[in-house]
């Protein structure tokens, strides 16, 4: 994605032509005449690359070169998200990907080319996607987020989202601070947490993932940059959920919080790790085999057929009791301890369209009759209105 330059763009794009050119249609809302650069990823690959169902290698779902910090946090979760949706077998051009402004949301350029896309103004990501799912149902949301997005400016749209039950996959890649504007705390940030300069942070942290329950989010999940097992098969299971899926992805930035006393570190989070469960995502088209010791484990399913396997590592752990989840996470943050996995998952969940009973086709899709249905039936509501 090209915005390089905070707070004054909000790009439309669209993805690119097999050949690497952009679509016809690129939209550009930012500086007039700004010329933003990126760096195209060469096109040939091994002819011998794994395929998978649609016969697509991963190179089908990647991006750009990411021109984020070597090592950063971020460059994991973008190859989690090209690994889950390669693995799902999605059609690229099915999905739409939406991001606010931060390092974290500029990731979406470098995942997924030949996706929709939509780089909005800082922390207004999540009324741009639910105004897209709105419109078009059909297509797959990817919500890619800061914490500085979705926890500072943002947090009213988070929230709001959130509540509404909008269908979407909702990823907070977290590193405690603003990383693009060179490393201020943000509202993550811990309490007595410290900058790198040694200044200490005095202000209670919001945590997303305790506000996401709160809210009613139907998935809940918290993983870490660094540990792809449990990252992957989760936004996997979260693309397949109905309703709002929300993921906190811990995501050390190694420019600005990746030191002795900040609690969103490298070091910090393997060492205060506590996963309470592993999954595995069982899709209709593989058979079910489920051979993990009795007591251990918990299947939910899934709307489309999708079964969820979670094995316990926690072997009290119950992931279908959002007021146990809550009581969990408050009680292992105060020891300091980051809890990771499938938190919390609603196997009845519902969404934002179920909510509103809307239409089913999308939008741009609806004829003029279907807009327009006579004047009887404008009779009759307005008859049932009098
Ligand atoms: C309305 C507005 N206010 C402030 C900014 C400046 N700004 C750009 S990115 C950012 C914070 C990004 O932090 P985060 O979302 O955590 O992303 P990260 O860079 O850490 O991945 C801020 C404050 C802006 N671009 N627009
Ligand atoms: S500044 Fe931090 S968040 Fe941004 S790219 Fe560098 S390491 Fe990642
Ligand atoms: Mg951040």
């Amino acid at each position: 994605m090209p915005g390089l330059v905070p707070g004054i763009h909000a790009f439309l794009f669209l993805g690119q032509d097999v050949d690497g050119r952009d679509k016809p249609g690129h939209v550009e809302a930012g500086i007039a005449g700004a010329e933003m650069t990126y760096i195209a990823k060469p096109k040939f690959h091994h002819p011998g690359l794994p395929k998978n169902e649609l016969g697509y290698t991963h190179r089908d779902y990647e991006g750009k070169i990411s021109t984020l910090c070597a090592g950063c946090g971020h460059d994991s979760i973008t190859a989690a998200i090209i690994e889950a949706c390669y693995e799902l077998s999605i059609e690229p051009h099915r999905v739409a990907k939406i991001s606010g402004i931060g390092c974290s949301s500029k990731t979406p350029d470098y995942f997924l080319g030949n996706s929709h896309g939509f780089n909005s103004v800082h922390g207004r990501m999540p009324s741009v996607l639910t105004g897209a799912n709105l419109a078009n149902r059909d297509l797959i949301y990817l919500g890619v987020s800061g914490d500085g997005d979705s926890a500072s400016i943002g947090f009213g749209q988070f929230a709001h989202s959130i509540r509404r039950g909008v269908n979407m996959t909702y990823i907070v890649e977290n590193n405690g601070v603003y990383g693009l504007t060179k490393g201020q705390f943000s509202a993550t940030a811990d309490r007595g947490s410290k900058s790198k300069k040694g200044v200490m942070n005095t202000d209670n942290a919001i945590d997303l993932v305790a506000i996401a329950l709160q809210l009613g989010a139907s998935f809940v999940a918290r993983s870490f940059s660094g540990d792809k097992t449990q990252l992957v098969p989760l936004i996997s299971a979260a693309i397949r959920h109905k309703g709002a899926a929300f993921i906190d992805v811990i995501s050390p930035c190694i420019a600005f919080n990746n030191h002795a006393g900040s609690t969103k570190s490298f070091d910090y989070v393997r060492e205060h790790n506590e996963a309470v469960n592993r999954l595995d995502v069982i899709t209709g088209r593989e058979p079910i085999t489920v051979d993990y010791a009795p007591g251990s484990v918990q299947v939910v399913d899934q709307h489309d057929g999708t079964r969820l396997v979670l094995r316990k590592i926690d072997a009290d752990y119950d992931a279908n009791d959002r007021l146990a989840a809550m009581t969990f996470l408050q009680k292992h943050a105060a020891k300091g301890q980051v809890v990771t996995g499938l938190l919390y998952v609603d196997p009845d969940s519902d969404d934002l369209h179920s909510h509103l009973d809307t239409v089913e086709t999308p939008l741009n899709r609806l004829e003029a009759k279907d807009l327009c249905p006579g004047t009887s039936a404008l009779e009759k509501i307005n008859a049932s209105l009098r």
